[in-house]
């Protein structure tokens, strides 16, 4: 899988479907429409017609016992494929000590921005949908879907639990450069769901509680998705997450258990459900040279967007992610609540540079 996982699509069809999504990157979606007429009709029936009435069974992600640095880098890292590090995490501090109770007592003041990313999707993926802000208290105590606490930024709030991770083995496994190093921790009730996506950043995730089921796509199989052009923090179908056509489309599945640590390669599409009530975090960084030879037409897509740019997407990273499709919403009008426009106040002074050093300072998301 990765690079060498071509999926079922026929390589003609990827490369005219790669093409029509640079176009409507360039273009937008109308406009490339206008010139191509009904080409994008007549390429979405070609695609449709490879697949299968049913898929077959999923197939298992490798699980890895005691897998080496050169060996991981050599086979699963660079290639781009998806491996479960098993049991990876489970000698470290996180994995030993920490627990949902253990947040909630400890951090239940914390002010967090939820994002809910499930049920009404019909429109396909959003990131901005239902943005609210509640405590981590409230969060943890329903733990239900509409509480599911995504991209709580536990290391920029209380530092002194990064020292609960092995830094040096995540940092022997990432990319060199790599640029926005970010953390997010993920802790959502049994039932907790997070549709399909797939985002430019490499991610080492943490399994610390609980457990979870992912289900992947390569990047290759973009073309059933029928991909949405705009990209804040991630990029989703433009088809909702009810469409039968889901049921069609081989994939890959694993589960992750406490200790489990997850190579997730840049661009590789996932969809994510709690099978238990869970605790995890996500290790990202961003290798653009790497990314390029996994989708050289997302990373191009994604390095040159403009509203907003990669580096504005990296800097807010680094506070707290959710603040991209935040100040995505409040820029264009969709969120108008004073509480969260305080909460984007608060936390995005921290993460832009003094006006000194950028003249346009005042504009976090362009
Ligand atoms: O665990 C989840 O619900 C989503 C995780 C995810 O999408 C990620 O880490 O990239
Ligand atoms: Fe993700």
């Amino acid at each position: 899988m990765g690079i060498a996982d071509p999926g079922i699509l026929p390589r003609k069809l990827g490369y005219q479907f790669s093409m029509l999504q640079l176009a409507d990157h360039v273009l937008g979606r109308d406009s490339a429409d206008r010139i191509l007429g009904s080409y994008r009709q007549r390429l979405r029936e070609q695609v449709l017609e490879t697949l299968p009435e049913r898929a077959p069974e999923p197939t298992p992600v490798e699980r890895v016992r005691d897998l080496s640095r050169d060996d991981f880098i050599r086979h699963y890292r660079e290639p781009g494929i998806p491996v479960v590090l098993e049991g990876a995490a489970a000698d470290w501090p996180c994995c030993k000590r920490w627990t949902i109770e253990d947040f909630k007592q400890s951090y239940g003041d914390d002010e967090v921005l939820l994002n809910d990313h499930d049920d009404d999707q019909e429109e396909g993926f959003n990131d901005d949908l239902k943005l609210r802000i509640t405590t981590l208290r409230e969060a943890l105590t329903l733990l239900d879907n509409e509480n599911y606490v995504r991209f709580y930024p536990l290391f920029q709030r209380h530092p002194e639990r990064l020292a609960d991770m092995d830094m040096q083995w995540l940092l022997e496994r990432s990319h060199r450069p790599a640029f926005a190093q970010h953390w997010q921790v993920f802790i959502g009730g049994k039932g907790g769901h997070t549709p399909y996506h797939h985002a430019a950043a490499g991610n080492l995730f943490v399994q610390v509680q609980g457990a979870k089921q992912w289900q992947l796509m390569p990047v290759a199989q973009s073309a059933y998705l029928d991909p949405q052009t705009r990209y804040g923090i991630s990029r989703g179908p433009s088809i909702s997450m009810h469409n039968p056509i889901y049921e069609r489309i081989p994939h890959y599945e694993l589960t992750l258990e406490p200790g489990d640590v997850l190579w997730n390669p840049p661009y590789m599409w996932h969809t994510v459900t709690n099978t238990e009530d869970s605790l995890a975090l996500g290790y990202r960084w961003l290798a653009p040279q790497h990314a390029m030879r996994i989708s050289p037409v997302y990373t191009i897509s994604d390095l040159t967007q403009m509203h907003p740019p990669m580096w504005q997407v990296a800097k807010l990273a680094k506070e707290e992610l959710a603040l991209v499709p935040l100040l995505l919403a409040i820029r264009s009008g969709k969120v108008t609540d004073p509480q969260l426009i305080a909460y984007a106040e608060k936390h995005r002074t921290k993460a832009a540079p003094p006006a000194a050093t950028r003249p346009d300072a005042e504009q976090v998301v362009a």
